[in-house]
């Protein structure tokens, strides 16, 4: 169920425009507005979850596919030599878009730590 009122749910529905990477039933990739690296880009599933924390054992596929995503595309994207991948998540955490993302961070260093 997508929510919105939710940013990153517009997004992933095309109703605000963004640089996107990849697309599929589930999840929804797009590239950092505001880039800490030379490779910036976030990974959101479509259907609202507001955090990790807020995952169950239910979304093991679909944190597993997220990851899977990172990996794939950090290699499409040339990370050749490595990248980082970094889930902010609650306000400690942090996370200041309410709906799950992975960042994924990598090219030619140095860059700001996310
Ligand atoms: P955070 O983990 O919630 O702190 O990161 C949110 C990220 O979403 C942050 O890096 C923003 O630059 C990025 N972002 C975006 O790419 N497009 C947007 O429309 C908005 C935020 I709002």
């Amino acid at each position: 169920m997508s929510n919105g009122d939710c940013l990153f749910c517009k997004i992933a529905r095309g109703e605000i425009p963004s640089k996107k990477i990849y697309e599929d039933e589930e999840l929804f990739a797009f590239y950092d507005i505001n880039p800490h690296a030379p490779v910036h880009f976030l990974i959101i599933p479509k259907r609202h979850i507001t955090s990790l924390a807020e995952t169950t054992s239910e979304d093991s596929a679909l944190l597993g596919k997220m990851l899977n995503l990172a990996r794939k595309l950090a290699l499409d994207l040339g990370c050749r030599n490595g990248f980082r991948v970094v889930i902010n998540t609650g306000r400690d955490g942090g996370q200041e878009v309410p709906h799950l993302h992975v960042h994924v961070l990598g090219g030619p260093r140095p860059w700001k730590q996310a």
